[in-house]
């Protein structure tokens, strides 16, 4: 009522209201048939699959009252948000939660200070690829760009199978067990397969669409693009950027893209648009495109131009992100920090394939990272306290890092930072190749998700401005579980004097058995004879 008094009174200058936005979220299983091809368990939410799309403006609160009725812990974590002064509500468990137990409930709430395309998504396990993910976009109360409509595309490698089965595959201690194949189908808005119709894109002539594509698998790279259209790049991962023609664009896991297309004048014809899975973890590089089309349709009746690999107008150049530029031009920070992480693939001495940083594989602590920091004192600043397997790494405040990932494996990984969106600084070969360095312009693209391909590596530069437990993994679902994560202890002094956490935090703690202070494993300071040390590279460290 005030608010509409308000902008009555200043009708001249529209003001904008922020407003609350309250979702009551019951997760629960359901069976559901997306392709045609099969039908499976899968997680929604009251009732229904997929959860629904949640669309807010900048600087309302978005609060989700998250109920648990799956026979397992959940949780819920807004992908790209960087959660200033709500670390407790980034929603990792053993990292910022102990999860949500069965029948348990948080309500996590979000300040949408940021803008653009992102996505709330399942952190338990590989849980989000069993379908509980859906986009998340918050409308700036200006947009830089403009154009007459906006749609979502949530592109996605479905599997088949339950994630718990897929993990336990890619866990199996024997090599043949692991290479069974299996592969994901593509699905565009939660529609595959026979459901063809129901990915159509329609368009009207002579109207400008801003097109949010995100990637929202749980392994590969995917990249989309139509017949006779030109796109351009606005934004990638909330940061909105000058417009840059592109003939396609590429995503990995985690990543968001939104890109400008404008309709033909005509209804004459209708186009076909493609959406394929080109790289997945399996195979390699070299895999076989796992191809989708579909129809950006002017008329029901009209021909359709669906183009052959030789007269195709969609050029499949490499997606580079770091020619791109914000529209808010910042300069990069230095570098105070140095943060080097090899990222490999390897049989440990559990006979089992892990994923690694620096030769270390992830495992969760039985106390959550910001249980240690809240509880154990001064020795907050140590980081054998947080566990080793936990992968610690401590950030004074307001330094310039500078994380440096080098990708030793034959597979591209998406790596996603939470807490922070980082400036894309320089690309190139990790055996030094000089042709294939790149270097941004003064004002580098900020994204949270990157993709290194095999054999390169990435500087990722931020400030140390946000004081929080931020996890730094690859998004490919199964790689984080077999152990590609490390953890970021953002001014421990900062976050034990200023935050107040919920009380469901403890409540759900509680209920699971998980202690309210100590260290990883509970205990006082240092004391973790306990801790589990494996399992370790066959070659020692
Ligand atoms: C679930 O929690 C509610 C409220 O705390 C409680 O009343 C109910 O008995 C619980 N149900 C089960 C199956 O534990
Ligand atoms: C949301 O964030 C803005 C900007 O930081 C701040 O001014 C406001 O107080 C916050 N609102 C809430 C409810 O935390
Ligand atoms: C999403 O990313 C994954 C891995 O990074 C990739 O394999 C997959 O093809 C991508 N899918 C789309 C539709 O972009
Ligand atoms: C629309 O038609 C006009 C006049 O024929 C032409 O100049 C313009 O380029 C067309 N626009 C598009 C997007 O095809
Ligand atoms: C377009 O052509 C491809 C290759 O011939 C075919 O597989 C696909 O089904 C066609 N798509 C539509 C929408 O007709
Ligand atoms: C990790 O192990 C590999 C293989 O044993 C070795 O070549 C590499 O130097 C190790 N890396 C680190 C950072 O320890
Ligand atoms: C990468 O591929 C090469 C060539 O096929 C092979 O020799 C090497 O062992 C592979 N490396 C890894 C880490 O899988
Ligand atoms: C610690 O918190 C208190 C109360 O909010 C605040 O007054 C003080 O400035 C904080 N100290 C530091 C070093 O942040
Ligand atoms: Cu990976």
């Amino acid at each position: 009522m005030r608010c509409a008094l308000l902008s009555l009174l200043m009708a001249a200058a529209p003001i904008a209201m922020s407003k609350r936005v309250e979702l009551n979220w019951d997760i629960g299983y359901l069976q559901a048939n997306p392709d045609g091809l099969n039908q499976r368990r899968v997680i929604g939410v009251n009732g229904k699959w997929p959860p629904p799309v949640i669309e807010v403006n900048e600087g309302d609160i978005l609060a989700i009252n998250a109920h648990n009725s799956l026979d397992e812990p959940t949780s819920l974590h807004a992908h790209g948000f960087h959660q200033v002064g709500t670390t407790y509500f980034d929603g990792v468990p053993g990292v910022t939660e102990c999860g949500i137990p069965p029948n348990g409930t948080f309500t996590y709430e979000y300040n949408t200070t940021q803008t653009g395309t992102y996505w709330l998504h399942a952190h338990y396990e590989a849980q989000y690829t069993d379908g509980l993910r859906t986009p998340l976009i918050i409308h700036a109360h200006k947009e830089p760009h403009r154009y007459d409509e906006d749609m979502v595309l949530m592109l996605e490698g479905w599997y088949h199978r339950n994630s718990k089965d897929v993990l336990q595959q890619l866990l199996s201690t024997s090599e043949y067990v692991r290479n069974l194949p299996f592969r994901p189908y593509m699905l565009v808005n939660s529609h595959g397969g026979s459901d063809l119709r129901r990915t159509t894109l329609k368009f009207q002539p002579g109207k400008t669409y801003r097109l949010r594509l995100l990637n929202v698998s749980a392994t590969g790279m995917v990249r989309f693009g139509i017949e006779q259209h030109e796109m351009y790049v606005i934004e990638v991962d909330g940061t909105a950027t000058e417009p840059k023609l592109v003939n396609n664009v590429q995503l990995s896991v985690g990543q968001r893209v939104s890109v400008l297309v404008t309709a033909k004048n005509t209804t004459e014809a209708n186009y076909a648009y493609y959406a394929d899975i080109f790289t997945d973890i399996q195979a390699g590089v070299e895999r076989a495109v796992l191809p989708f089309t579909s129809i950006v349709e002017y008329s029901k009746n009209a021909p359709l131009v669906n183009a052959t690999d030789k007269t195709s107008t969609v050029g499949w150049d490499f997606f580079e992100d770091v020619d791109l530029v914000p529209i808010d031009k910042q300069p990069p920070p230095g570098v105070n920090k140095w943060v080097p992480l090899e990222a490999r693939t390897a049989i440990f001495d559990d006979r089992r394939e892990h994923l690694s940083f620096n030769n270390r594989t992830y495992e969760k602590p039985t106390v959550p990272t910001l249980t240690s920091v809240l509880t154990t004192g001064y020795q907050a600043f140590y980081p054998d306290v947080y566990g080793f397997k936990s992968h610690p790494i401590i950030l004074d405040p307001m330094t310039d890092i500078e994380v440096a990932i080098f990708n030793m494996d034959n597979n591209s990984h998406p790596f996603h930072l939470h807490g922070h969106s980082f400036f894309v600084y320089r690309r190139g070969a990790v055996n030094n190749d000089p042709a294939q360095l790149r270097n941004s312009g003064p004002y580098p693209v900020r994204r949270d998700t990157i993709t290194i391909p095999p054999h390169e590596f990435a500087l990722l530069r931020f400030k140390a401005d946000n004081p929080g437990v931020w996890l730094l993994h690859c998004h490919m679902a199964f790689h984080a579980e077999q152990g590609m994560m490390a953890t970021f202890i953002e001014d421990p002094y900062y976050i034990r004097n200023g935050t107040n956490l919920p009380k469901e935090y403890s409540d759900n703690c509680k209920q699971m058995g998980i202690p309210l202070a100590g260290n990883a494993m509970g205990h006082n300071g240092l004391d973790l004879p306990d801790e589990p040390k494996g399992p370790l590279p066959l070659t020692g460290l």
